[in-house]
């Protein structure tokens, strides 16, 4: 069965055509709309569908934000600024006459990845770093929601108490200080205003200070990985998002659990599939496969 799967995160939007073989056709992109209010959202997902939904028969949407009955909260308002609550499901079924399921961005694409993974791995985590810090676990086979959908919101875990206020109320978040977001927002001097994306091409230009402000992403998410480590006792953790797969960004991850001690040391790898893994776990999802 033919399903458009679309993912929606703080930076862009994404959209393809997902077949029973799990491949992916006309895959399509727009930027999240700058003004994120709700009619902005549903007006760029109406552009994003409309050459895709005839062709479908039913939705599965990946999406930043604590999904609950279809609706999209957002544990980080400033990532999705007005959206606080969207209902994600009835704008779809709305916009394209079809049934349509949503879940967290990560939990879809940790659902995608687990199934990449062999058959001796039951207990993974995927942990997503783009314009937040995203996760999702994979516990004994079974994708961990939670009891209300906060399920591998590690990003929201505490890496300094003396850190930056994250948009989600704590201080000191992995996310304040790994993701796309806390990136830009350390940057000073000639790099104020760049985003992550400018301060990693000036990185690897030697550039003294986006050099250590991808270093300190890197060093944060590492310890992250410790802790999932001494949470979950997981076999794999894949890494994924822009940051995530930014050349020579997992290295500078895997250097720093190095120095963790080996009890909290895990194998890191790349998402196999890469930006497509929210697209392919939703629609994983709404087929029902099983690995
Ligand atoms: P989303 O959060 O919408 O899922 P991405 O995974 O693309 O989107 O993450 C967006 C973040 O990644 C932004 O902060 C952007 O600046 C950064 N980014 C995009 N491309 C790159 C790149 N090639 N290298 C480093 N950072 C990137
Ligand atoms: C935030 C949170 C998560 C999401 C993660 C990665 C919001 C809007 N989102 O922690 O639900 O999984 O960002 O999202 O509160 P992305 O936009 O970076 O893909
Ligand atoms: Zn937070």
């Amino acid at each position: 069965m033919t399903t458009l799967a679309i993912d929606i995160g703080g930076t862009k939007l994404a959209a393809a055509l997902v077949d029973g073989d799990l491949q992916i056709h006309q895959r399509r992109e727009l930027p999240t709309p700058a003004s994120k209010t709700p009619d902005a959202l549903r007006a760029a997902l109406l552009a994003l569908v409309a050459p895709l939904a005839s062709q479908a028969r039913q939705v599965a949407v990946a999406s930043t934000g604590i999904i609950r009955e279809g609706t999209l909260q957002a544990i980080n308002p400033q990532n999705l600024g007005g959206l606080l609550h969207f209902p994600l499901v009835s704008t779809l079924t709305e916009i394209t006459g079809l049934p349509a399921l949503a879940v967290n961005d990560a939990q879809a694409a940790a659902w995608a990845e687990y199934h990449a993974l062999g058959e001796n791995i039951d207990d993974m985590v995927f942990i997503t770093v783009s314009t937040g810090v995203g996760g999702g676990v994979v516990s004994d086979g079974v994708l961990r929601m939670g009891h209300e959908g906060l399920a591998g919101h590690l990003g929201h875990t505490l890496a300094d108490p003396g850190g930056p206020r994250c948009g989600c109320g704590r201080v000191g978040c992995v996310e304040a200080i790994a993701s796309g977001r806390g990136i830009a927002a350390a940057a000073q001097g000639d790099l104020a205003g760049c985003d992550a994306k400018a301060i990693f091409a000036h990185a690897a230009n030697g550039h003294a200070q986006a050099r250590e402000l991808v270093q300190r992403s890197a060093q944060t998410l590492a310890r992250l990985v410790a802790d999932v480590k001494a949470t979950t006792d997981c076999q794999r953790v894949v890494v994924g998002g822009s940051i995530g797969l930014a050349p020579g960004y997992l290295a500078l991850v895997r250097a720093c659990l190095a120095l963790e001690p080996s009890v909290y040391r895990v194998v890191l790898s790349e998402a196999h599939y890469r930006h497509d893994a929210g697209l392919l776990g939703a629609a994983l999802l709404a087929q029902g496969v099983k690995k």
